[in-house]
């Protein structure tokens, strides 16, 4: 799964998003998986949980299996908690249901098929090891995101190819009967990406839409990306806007203020890697409007802060 060219940075924290992380490559044929030395003796404290999955490196072999660390608060480095089995992962997500936390694994390819099962993981506080808990078929799953709304607790995949075609289901799950089963199937070209965010009592969904294929000519990279909004009478995700994005593998909200913003990532238009990354703003009834471009090419991440000093935005 090179086709994106996507770079990414490997450490993942405890209730952090790889998503987040990901970011076009300048150079769309290397897709560079590697694992800083540096962060294994990185003398933190990792914040709210004390374990660390790293992704697993090299992808020529899509079955290599994924390491999870452990920081040790005793002697300051992360050390190895257990090895699990993983087949092209691309994202891992944490997350917590009232006292269980678990983790959840994006397999993507096993280098014949992209039709197989992600792994959620729950914790198992007396072993100390994470377990697998359900497997849920995904096709070149992408990215997992989870998010709660009231009571209830969701997980949403992005399926980005199947094989065939990449204009396929993605699937939100609901937590049902102490496990997740399906809740909505929603249409997506070659997802990469969810992004769930609320304003006010509202909540929204956004997916990252990458390339739909052509049979007979190039993939299509300017396409849609699409923006869902929970409709509670009805309790589905409906269509709230439609984006036109580029390749787009990254979606992130964020609020400065009173306002709130999407920027997406783009990373391909068809001829070009070196895109702008665009910055829209909530206006209310017209939905997100786009107010700022930015290079993309060269970015490894977005992360934004606030300070008594003002907003910051890096890439
Ligand atoms: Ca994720
Ligand atoms: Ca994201």
């Amino acid at each position: 799964m090179k086709r994106w060219g996507l770079l990414r940075q490997l450490v993942l924290l405890p209730g952090s998003d790889a998503t987040s992380r990901v970011c076009p490559s300048s150079n769309p044929r290397l897709a560079v998986l590697s694992v800083p030395q540096a962060l294994l003796t990185m003398p933190i404290t990792p914040t709210g949980n004390d374990i660390v999955p790293l992704y697993p490196y090299g992808d020529n072999n899509h079955n290599i299996d994924s390491v999870i660390y452990r920081w040790n608060p005793g002697t300051k480095v992360f050390e190895v908690n257990q090895t699990l089995e993983t087949h092209g992962a691309y994202d891992w997500e944490f997350f917590s249901v009232g006292p269980y936390h678990f983790l959840v694994v994006a397999n993507t390819f096993d280098g014949n098929n992209h039709n197989i099962d992600s792994v959620i993981y729950r914790w198992n506080p007396g072993t100390k090891v994470f377990e697998v808990n359900q497997t849920l078929e995904t096709h070149g799953a992408y990215d997992w995101e989870f998010f709660s709304v009231g009571p209830y607790h969701f997980l949403v995949v992005a399926n980005t190819f199947d094989g065939i075609s990449t204009s396929i289901n993605s699937t939100i799950y609901i937590w049902l009967g102490g496990m997740f089963q399906p809740f909505q199937y929603i249409k997506t070209v070659g997802a990469t990406d969810w992004e769930m965010f609320q304003v006010k009592d509202r909540y929204f969904l956004a997916v990252a839409n990458g390339q739909k294929l052509n049979e007979r000519g190039p993939s299509h990279y300017n396409i849609n990306s699409t923006i869902y909004e929970l409709n509670v009478i009805t309790q589905t995700f409906v269509k709230f806007q439609d984006i036109v994005t580029n390749s787009a593998v990254d979606w992130e909200f964020f609020s400065v203020g009173e306002e709130k913003f999407l920027v997406v990532a783009n990373s391909h238009d068809g001829t070009s890697y070196s895109l702008n990354s665009v910055i829209y703003r909530w206006q209310g009834y017209e939905g997100f409007v786009p107010i700022h471009r930015l290079p993309t090419i060269g970015c490894t991440d977005w992360e934004y802060f606030n300070t008594t000093a003002g907003s910051f935005r890096l890439f």
